[in-house]
């Protein structure tokens, strides 16, 4: 296979221009959407949270102290709050399940409209350990997911995505609740999803500021929230898979939370951050009898319910991101004559949810016979999608074309890649540049 000496002289001279003049032939990835702006969350009252609290209270105290999986506490906070839904205007299912004998419940909550291919759903398990009522644990996530909830009703909210809300059961023998929900989720449906937001522990009486470090974009969105208010926050360091974000993100569902601290205790630099107090747990009633309702922070619980409404106002308005955004490669790869595969890598990141039905894919490949080339699209997980095959009788020179791909069943943040072989000896080539359009 021979290469055209003048190609190889000319791309020598081009880059030794580049070289001296300071720049190397670089991968860069342009977007070309503007920032969307999404609408303002409305503040969520702390008095109402804490009325949910009080009521998960008298719950736990008419049945036995708790509100466990399995028990009359448990199916009694799920009448609750399934019935503050009702009100609201959610369509609402109980999803029934079995564990450790007994009959365990989810309360899924849809809000009417939105794009039902991009949904947004925040959730919280509602149950509570055996031993007490599991204020904090974790009735501060699922009061302030619930009244979130309200607060979308109330301002009769139309966002772009469609928005979902979740109450799990049996959390806290192993994310039973959740991890059924997403196992009874066909595929297509799990591809639906843009996000999910967990909220376990989010009041705790020493608390900390944690975000979960999982997909960028919730994380940001949390993150911007929190240096709004001047309060300083940490990575989530012992979340993975302690939650019910675990069932998802076990599927490629982009996850994202927050958190105040368990058993844990703060250090005196948190203490320099957040203020309580060094050397005690962040909820020293984690698990225990005493996660009562005097086991709650307010401001905690008020800033974080806040929280919660300006990711799902943020995260759910946001216009679906213009056409036109584009991420590309512009660095030569040679492609061996009658020889293994090459790839060139774009990463895709910031978006949310799936690639689209039409993902664009451009590719300019130099080649003496472009009838050598087998050409394909690898998407983040690997998935291959085959945009040209051999040929022995086309032997025009170079591959400039523009191929469409259905990759809506593909996360569209990560590594994507594309696959270049030479399978017939003589004649070669390489990658001039590719460009994926979204
Ligand atoms: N497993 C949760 C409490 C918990 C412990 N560490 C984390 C980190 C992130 C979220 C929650 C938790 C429970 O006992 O319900
Ligand atoms: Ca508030
Ligand atoms: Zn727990
Ligand atoms: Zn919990």
């Amino acid at each position: 296979m021979h290469v055209s000496a003048a190609r190889n002289t000319a791309a020598a001279f081009a880059l030794v221009g580049l070289l001296l003049a300071g720049a190397a032939p670089v991968a860069t990835a342009t977007t070309a959407a503007p920032a969307p702006v999404a609408l303002a969350a409305p503040d969520i009252p702390l008095a109402n949270v804490k009325a949910h609290l009080t009521q998960l209270q008298s719950i736990a105290t008419a049945n036995g102290g708790n509100r466990a999986h399995g028990r009359t506490g448990y199916k009694a906070s799920i009448d609750y709050t399934k019935a503050k839904l009702d009100a609201a205007g959610f369509t609402t299912t109980l999803q029934q399940f079995t564990s450790s004998g007994a009959i365990g419940y989810n309360l899924i909550a849809d809000w009417p409209g939105g794009d039902a291919n991009q949904v947004l759903m925040a959730g919280a398990h509602l149950d509570s350990v055996a031993s007490g009522a599991g204020i904090n644990d974790n009735g501060s996530g699922s009061a302030a997911v619930l009244e979130t909830a309200l607060a979308v009703s109330r301002a009769q909210l139309q966002p772009t995505k469609h928005l979902r809300f979740g109450w799990w059961g049996a959390e806290e023998l192993g994310l039973v609740g959740s991890k059924y929900y997403v196992a009874n989720l066909p595929a297509t449906e799990r591809a639906k999803f843009s996000g999910y937001l967990n909220f376990d522990m989010i009041g705790s009486p020493n608390p900390g500021y944690f975000v979960y470090d999982d997909d960028p974009a919730i994380e940001k969105t949390f993150k911007d929230f929190y240096a709004g208010l001047g309060v300083p926050t940490e990575i989530e360091t012992e979340g993975d898979g302690r939650s019910d974000h675990a069932s998802f993100k076990n599927v490629g569902i982009p996850v994202g939370g927050l958190f105040t601290g368990a058993s844990r205790t703060k250090t005196a630099a948190q203490v320099q951050k957040w203020g309580g107090t060094s050397g005690l747990a962040f909820d020293r009633c984690y698990h225990s009898s005493c996660d009562t309702s005097t086991n709650i922070n307010d401001t905690a619980l008020d800033r974080n319910s806040d929280a919660i409404a300006h990711a799902i106002w943020t995260l759910s308005t946001e216009p679906t991101v213009p056409p036109g955004d584009f991420y590309e490669n512009l660095t030569d790869v040679t492609v061996p004559d009658n020889g293994a595969a090459v790839t060139s890598t774009v990463t895709v990141a910031g978006r949310t949810g799936s690639a689209p039905a039409t993902l664009k894919a451009a590719v300019d490949i130099k080649h003496t016979f472009r009838g050598d080339l087998v050409i394909d699209l690898l998407a983040p997980d690997g998935t291959a999608y085959r945009l040209k095959n051999s040929s022995t009788s086309d032997s025009a020179d170079n591959v400039i074309a523009t191929y469409t791909v259905d990759a809506s069943s593909e996360t569209a943040n990560g590594a994507w890649r594309l696959r270049v072989q030479d399978v017939v000896a003589r004649d070669t080539g390489y990658i001039d540049s590719w460009k994926l359009t979204f």
